[in-house]
């Protein structure tokens, strides 16, 4: 097998390990080593983050944190506080591109680094991590490999402080008997759809008969789904990414029917948007709401104005009418504002995931990409 370190290892991904609660534990270090959880607060809320401790007793991301109390209750949860998080976020990637030129951010806490050029990719890796823990005291795991995707699945490998280095053969034969839904693109229903053709592995994918997949999943995703199996990627490690729209959402504690109470909450989130829009002299035309039923489900409404716009008056009174116009017809578990098509700034985006019922209001920004 032919495997030349600066030809085959193209690709790093990077990924803090446990984020915001490595970020917490700064400021709290009397709690290292002890379960940590990260999680809004309120009867909805869902837990972001858990210490390594914590997950040893079942606690995840994206779980009700009542639940979470009930396996850990011996944990210490602590609020979200999303503008440190940034803060930290921002500090890292600053470490990151002094070492790499071309950095892709998708996330706060992870990017996809190109080592192209780079003379000895693992050292300069090594040196990276001991940089970011010098000056953040986080550590994070990092895989290498010669594309985005072997890259990905390798630096959550081996976590907390992984260091994986694979070529695709070594990925293929390493997660062979892993399931289909382990590589990123490949997601709990397609997984499901794959396990009735009976290919419950990664390699039993890799090694399907092309047909069957076309027929069952279309010529493109039948062909892409192999190719994953495979580790195949040819995505290149993309320039920062932008914002492209921001949001306020919020999970109400407990389901609203009354309009007026729907009406003040939407006001109000359109004006904290606007005024973090403002800050930052970002506008965009298309303003758009979400509306969350109690049965979950969930509509966008949206509507675009002439010129792009961070006037608050504008966008709530936006706002206001497209709720009106939608009127929920059952009582509404959550609300949400969003401004899109975003002009100018060049804010980062992050990933936004299971922030419902983290906090009230809290902020977020949202990436519209293609997958
Ligand atoms: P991840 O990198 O997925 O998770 P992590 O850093 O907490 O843990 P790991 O060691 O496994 O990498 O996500 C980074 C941050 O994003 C995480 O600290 C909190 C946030 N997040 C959510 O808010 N909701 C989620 O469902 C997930 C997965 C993450
Ligand atoms: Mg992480």
């Amino acid at each position: 097998m032919v495997s030349l370190e600066g030809t085959e290892l193209r690709v790093a991904h990077l990924d803090a390990d446990a984020f915001y609660v490595s970020v917490e534990l700064l400021r709290h270090p009397e709690l290292r080593g002890r379960p940590v959880v990260v999680a809004g607060s309120g009867p909805r809320a869902v837990v972001t983050t858990a210490s390594y401790e914590a997950r040893r007793y079942g606690v995840g991301s994206a779980m009700p944190a009542s639940r979470a109390r009930r396996l850990c209750p011996q944990a210490v949860f602590l609020p979200p506080d999303f503008t440190t998080y940034r803060e930290v976020s921002r500090r890292m990637m600053e470490l990151v591109r002094g070492h790499v030129e071309r950095v892709e951010v998708v996330g706060l806490d992870e990017a996809y680094l190109d080592l192209e050029g780079l003379y000895s990719p693992r050292a300069a890796m090594r040196r990276l991590l001991a940089e970011i823990h010098k000056h953040t005291q986080l550590t994070c795991s990092v895989g290498i490999g010669p594309n985005k995707l072997v890259a990905k699945v390798a630096s959550d490998a081996e976590k907390p402080a992984g260091f994986v280095v694979l070529t695709r053969q070594e990925a293929c034969a390493r997660f062979a008997s892993a399931p289909p839904g382990l590589v990123p693109g490949i997601g709990p229903k397609t997984a499901a759809r794959l396990a009735e053709l009976g290919l419950s592995t990664l390699a039993a994918l890799a090694s399907a008969p092309e047909q069957l997949l076309i027929e069952r999943f279309g010529p493109n995703l039948g062909r892409e789904l192999r190719r994953r199996a495979r580790f195949e990627h040819d995505g290149e490690v993309g320039a920062a990414r932008k914002a492209v729209s921001e949001s306020r959402e919020r999970t109400f504690d407990h389901d609203v029917s009354d309009p007026a109470q729907m009406r003040e909450a939407l006001a109000r989130m359109a004006q904290e948007l606007c005024t973090g829009l403002a800050a930052h002299g970002r506008r965009g035309r298309t303003i758009a709401i979400k509306v969350r039923l109690d049965d979950f489900t969930t509509v966008t409404r949206a509507h675009t104005v002439s010129e792009p716009t961070c006037d608050a008056k504008l966008v709530r009174d936006v706002a206001l009418r497209l709720l009106e116009a939608y009127s929920p017809s059952r009582p509404v578990r959550l609300l949400g504002v969003r401004v899109a098509g975003l002009a100018a700034g060049d804010a980062e985006g992050e990933r936004k995931r299971a922030q419902d019922g983290c906090d009230v209001g809290e902020a977020s920004s949202q990436l519209i990409l293609p997958v």
